[in-house]
Parts: C-alpha cells; structure tokens; sequence
C-alpha cells in the first residue's frame, strides 16, 4: 500500500501486539539460541494445538489505553488516557508491569489526584524513569496525528504520564517517529530513514534537561543520537553477531538500551538473514530476529514489530501468528479506526 495506508496502520498494530504475545516467551532470558526462536514460532503454525494463545503483557495493556484514549477524545486527553491506564492496571494487575511504575499507576487511580504528571515526576529520587514503558506504548500517536510536531508534543506527553526522565521520554518519541517514518514508506531508503530520526533527535537532545540527565546519569551527550550513530555503524558491517549488537546497542529495559536496538532489527531484517528460515518475509525475519537478541523480548519484538508492520502492512504477517496471539484482532480494529481518524482530521496550519 502507499503512504499511511490502512494495510500499513493495521499491520503497525498489529505487528506490535504480536512482538509483545510472541516475545514474552524470552523476556529477561539472556542467552537465547536462534533453533528456540524457530521452534517457538514454528509452534505457532501447528493447527493441532488448537487454543494456542500467548497472553499479551503491559506493553499491548497499555498500547490499547493510548489507542482508546486518543479514538475517544478525538486527540490527547492527559486526565482520560492516565484514568485509563490507572483502571486498565487495577483489572489486570498481573501483566508484567516494571516494578516502579506500578507505584505511579496506584496514584494515578485517585479522584483526589489534580496534577497527572505528578506521580512519573516522584520516581527514582525525583527525576523519573528511564524504562522503556513510554517507548513501548507510542505507536498509536504516529497513527492519530500526521504533523510530526504533534507527534513529538503528545508522544512526549503520553509517556510523560509515567516516564518523567528525559532518557524514557525521548525513547517514546524516536519510536513514534520510527513508526511514523516507515508508515510514510520511508524505510525504502534506509539511511535516508536514520538519517531523518537523528535530526530529529539531535533537535530535541539540544534540550537542558536532556544535557543534565544524561550527564546525571553518566550517559554520553545527544545520547539516543550516540545510539542511532551506532545503528548505523552496525548496518555498514558486512557481519554483525548477536553478541556485537547487543553488546553496542543493549537488550535492557532502558528505553535507551531498546529503542535504538528494535530500530536495528528492522533495519538489519529488511534483507534475507543467514540463519533465518528463507520462507520467512521481512516482518517474521524482524521478530525473529528481536527475540534471538534476548533480554527485554517482548518490548523490542513490540517496538520493532510496530515500525517492521507499518513498512510491510498487515498482508505480510501470518494469519496462524495473528491467531495466537491474544488481542490481534482488537488492534487491528483500533488501527483502522485510527486510520478513519487520521485521514478526517484537517490538515494543521
Ligand atoms: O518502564 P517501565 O514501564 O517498564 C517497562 C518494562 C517492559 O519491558 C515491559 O515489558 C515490562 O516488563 O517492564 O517500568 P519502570 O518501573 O518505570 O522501569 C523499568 C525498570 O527500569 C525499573 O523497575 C528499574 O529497574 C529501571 N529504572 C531505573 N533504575 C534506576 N534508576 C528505570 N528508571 C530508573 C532510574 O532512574
Ligand atoms: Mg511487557
Ligand atoms: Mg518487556
């Protein structure tokens, strides 16, 4: 399909649920052997095993707030979507959730509560988390809004609602950019892709409190800069090993340590990977791939699930994949609806 098609929303969303189902399998797993990935995702093309369905976890619990909210208030509504992922904890507390923003999601369940940014504000001694619980949660603002500063504005605001440190909101940002990029059908130009994200990040890591987190916790300045450098770095080798990726991008929970390493998955997957099955198309190279990388599965496998489904659309993911996973088809409904609202909303000027 062509620029911002549905195919593309649905197989975004889509794609990113599946990372998240797919992925959870490995999560927190350090070393995991390329034949596991195959076997599990072979597993799930096995029609006897009838009720395959791999639960999603708080990436997708989440992803589905921010979706319902923006459909719902028609744009960002700060007190609807923290409202939302406050009751959407409280129903489902058991999803997997990172061990300090739990603490945020039980303020943030209180009628008394005025100030909805407050509780992110109060973590890790007061400047916020790093986690990548923003970043995974952000491919919904790429698909309501076509502006890319609207994009920046709510995506910021969106994870701002749990991640207060700059490291975890920037992560946000570059992936709604990264799925707003590839919905454009910028992937067909590689560098040219990476080469727009770090302008972009460069703009935004000019900021002060990004200089003083990063310099507060001993990171390099232009940070997620420093790290898409490296993506590219990554891409010019004619060989990179698991080990070489992980060990210059990261597999960790950091949206710095994840964000920049889903984006590498694309990007490495856009072409047949020795190891991998050549049956495979590019979007079940990509998930393959994020899960053989270990650490945080389920977060990198949704994140670059969500960008790698955007470029490829929803024909190139596997109707037996979709079938497993709980809550494929209520994000393909989502994306569509995003699509509808996208395509209404009057162009900004
Ligand atoms: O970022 P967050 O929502 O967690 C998302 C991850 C994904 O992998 C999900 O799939 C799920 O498994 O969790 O949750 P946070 O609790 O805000 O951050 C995650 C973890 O990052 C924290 O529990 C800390 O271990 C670490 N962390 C920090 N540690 C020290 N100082 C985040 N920020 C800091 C910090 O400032
Ligand atoms: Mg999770
Ligand atoms: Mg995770």
């Amino acid at each position: 399909g062509g620029p911002a098609s549905l195919c593309r929303f649905r197989g975004a969303l889509v794609g990113a649920v599946l990372g998240d189902c797919i992925g959870g399998e490995f999560e927190g797993t350090e070393e995991v052997p390329l034949d596991r990935v195959l076997q599990h995702l072979e597993g799930l093309e096995d029609e006897t095993r009838g009720d395959c369905i791999l639960q999603y976890s708080d990436d997708t619990a989440m992803t589905r707030c921010v979706a319902h909210s923006l459909l719902t208030r028609a744009g960002f509504d700060e007190q609807d979507m923290a409202r939302r992922f406050a009751k959407e904890y409280n129903l489902a507390p058991g999803r997997g959730y990172g061990a300090g923003v739990i603490q945020v999601l039980k303020k943030l369940a209180s009628p008394q509560l005025s100030d909805v940014f407050q509780p992110a504000r109060a973590q890790f001694g007061g400047r916020g988390s790093f986690g990548n619980g923003g970043a995974m949660r952000a491919a919904p603002f790429a698909l309501a809004f076509r502006e890319r500063v609207d994009i920046q504005r709510y995506a910021r605001l969106g994870a701002m609602l749990t991640h207060s440190c700059s490291l975890g909101y920037n992560g946000a940002i570059l992936q709604a950019l990264a799925v707003h990029l590839s919905l454009q059908g910028a992937l067909a130009l590689p560098q040219d892709f990476l080469n727009t994200l770090i302008t972009e990040m460069e703009e935004l890591e000019k900021d002060e409190s990004t200089r003083s987190d990063a310099r507060v916790l001993n990171e390099s300045e232009f940070p997620f800069c420093a790290r898409l450098h490296r993506v590219k770095e990554l891409m010019e080798r004619n060989k990179v090993s698991i080990e070489e990726v992980i060990s210059e991008l990261g597999n960790g929970i950091a949206a710095l340590h994840s964000v920049p390493t889903a984006i590498f998955c694309v990007l490495h997957c856009l072409e047949p990977r020795e190891g991998l099955p050549e049956k495979y198309g590019g979007l079940e190279r990509t998930l393959a791939y994020s899960l053989a990388l270990g650490g945080d599965t389920d977060t990198i496998a949704c994140m670059a699930g969500a960008i790698a489904g955007a470029h490829y659309g929803i024909e190139a993911i596997p109707q037996a994949w979709q079938r497993c996973c709980e809550g494929s088809e209520e994000a393909d409904m989502l994306a569509q609806r995003l699509h509808s609202m996208y395509h209404r909303a009057p162009p900004e000027g």
